[in-house]
């Protein structure tokens, strides 16, 4: 069981997105163990993108994804980083396969409407990053075993 952190951006909070977005990993049969609309801070934003410090774009991603809120949410299940990856498509939606949440919703670089943990390690720091763990709920659905064998 793995869990990863994803972020419906701005763009697609403000497209109206939130809830198609998330119906891809509900779809998939992967579990929401956390979910919150939040404004990021810019503190978190240079935290959360650390690795890009050095990056060219790197003060136009803060002040992005910090211009409007943003819904976070934790995913879980058998190999969620992957998975999760994989229905989110190429960073850029000019490349990212149609059937792909960046594939079918979006066109360029810098509004790719979502984020999601490239690897287990990000998934557990980044999942700590945005969620205490009193807000992370341990539950499992009776569905679980039409799902998972
Ligand atoms: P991903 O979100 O697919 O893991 P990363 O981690 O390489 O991609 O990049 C983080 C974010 O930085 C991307 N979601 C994208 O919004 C932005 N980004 C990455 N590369 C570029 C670039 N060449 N120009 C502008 N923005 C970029």
């Amino acid at each position: 069981m793995e869990r990863t952190l994803i972020i419906v951006k701005p763009d697609g909070v403000q497209r109206g997105l939130i809830g198609r977005v998330l119906s891809r990993f509900e779809e998939k049969g992967l579990r929401i163990a956390g979910l919150k609309l939040m404004r990021v801070s810019n503190e978190l934003a240079e935290t959360h993108y650390g690795e890009h410090r050095e990056k060219p774009f790197f003060g136009d991603l803060v002040s992005f994804i910090t211009s409007s809120p943003v819904v976070v949410g934790v995913v879980e299940g058998p190999n969620a980083v992957s998975i999760t990856r994989g229905l989110v498509g190429a960073t850029n939606p000019a490349d990212a396969a149609a059937g792909t949440i960046r594939g079918d919703f979006g066109l360029t670089i810098g509004m790719n409407i979502i984020h999601a943990s490239d690897a287990v390690e990000s998934g557990k720091r980044e999942v700590s990053l945005f969620f205490n763990d009193n807000e992370i709920v341990d539950y499992s659905r009776d569905i679980e075993r039409w799902i998972v064998e």
